[in-house]
């Protein structure tokens, strides 16, 4: 079965929707198979989002995700991918369809409240990156 790595981010934490943000995953029908609260470290932050490393935003953006706790999850289910991305909405909230968690939630391309793995490869290198093989459910 397929996974991805979802985080809700510290506006998330913040703003109290973090138990939102797993209903709507858990109602849907995926299945969680691991969570930790977790305050990101400067290095974990930048490891996680490398791939941006050279974009005019990196810096913000790694300000952001270590501004305070987040939670990190592994989902698991049917084309995780695609359902939830579609699920989270466009990158920029602005351009987030309504139905979607940052298209009902979210007004800010920087507090777009929810990280989710783009691909399957990337989800396997993200889940490697926040949890250790026993943190997660087999
Ligand atoms: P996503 O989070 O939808 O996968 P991404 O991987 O392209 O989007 O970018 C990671 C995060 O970086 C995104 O959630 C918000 C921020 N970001 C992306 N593009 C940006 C931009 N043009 N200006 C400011 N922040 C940006
Ligand atoms: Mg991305």
């Amino acid at each position: 079965m397929e996974r991805s790595f979802i985080m809700a981010k510290p506006d998330a934490v913040q703003r109290r929707f973090v138990a939102e943000i797993i209903r709507r995953f858990e109602t849907r029908g995926l299945r969680l198979v691991g969570m930790k609260l977790i305050h990101p470290s400067r290095e974990l932050a930048e490891a996680h989002y490398a791939v941006h490393r050279e974009r005019p935003f990196f810096n913000d953006l790694v300000e952001f995700i270590t501004s305070g706790p987040v939670v990190a999850m592994v989902w698991e289910g049917k084309d995780i991918i695609t359902v939830t991305r579609t699920m989270i909405g466009a990158t920029n909230p602005v351009n987030a369809a309504p139905g979607t968690i940052r298209g009902d939630l979210a007004i800010e391309m920087g507090n777009n409240l929810v990280h989710g793995s783009d691909a399957l490869e990337t989800a396997e290198k993200e889940i490697a990156l926040w949890f250790t093989p026993s943190e997660l459910l087999p």
